[in-house]
């Protein structure tokens, strides 16, 4: 799968520290899958990936709102084996643009429980993706590709 950035839509990826944004990232780009802790936002070219530590914080909604001004699209990721969620209740509110569910890990256990906190928190779209596998990646890409006006 190759990148051509200026066919995808800026996206934000948010969610806690090890649920697989940057993977995920990798993925999407086609890249070779390693693991390189997140530091700080970084805004390499059409996905910006966050640091799991800004998405622990008390004011999340409001780093949500402030953050999603970059982006075209939010996404939310949450892990299928994941035991709690980040997200509060319709938090989908705070912010001024799309936002999509991601359950990530999805070879780890079944999406369901993932599935029911992202639509908790407001997301109508969900995708399902194993990063490593490839599974649901390609879909994912679809989606965020720039549909062309004919
Ligand atoms: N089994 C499995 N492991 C995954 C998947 N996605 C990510 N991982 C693993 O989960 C770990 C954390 O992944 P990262 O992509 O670094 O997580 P992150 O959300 O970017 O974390 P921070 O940068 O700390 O916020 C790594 O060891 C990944 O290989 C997946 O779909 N399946
Ligand atoms: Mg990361």
């Amino acid at each position: 799968m190759q990148d051509h950035e200026n066919m995808m839509k800026k996206t934000l990826l948010v969610g806690r520290h090890g649920v697989g944004k940057t993977t995920l990232k990798q993925a999407l780009r086609g890249e070779e899958i390693h693991y390189v802790k997140t530091q700080y936002m970084d805004y390499g070219n059409w996905l910006i990936d966050s640091p799991g530590e800004y998405a622990e914080v008390h004011g999340l909604g409001a780093a949500l709102a402030i953050y999603s001004y970059e982006a075209e699209i939010v996404a939310l990721l949450i892990a299928a084996n994941d035991d709690y969620s980040l997200f509060p209740p319709n938090i989908t509110c705070m912010v001024n643009r799309e936002v999509i569910g991601i359950v990530t890990k999805i070879d780890h256990a079944t999406p369901e429980r993932a599935d029911a906190w992202l639509r908790l928190s407001g997301c109508k779209k969900i995708f399902y993706v194993n990063s490593h596998s490839g599974e649901g990646v390609a879909e994912l890409k679809t989606y965020l590709t720039k549909k062309v006006q004919s």
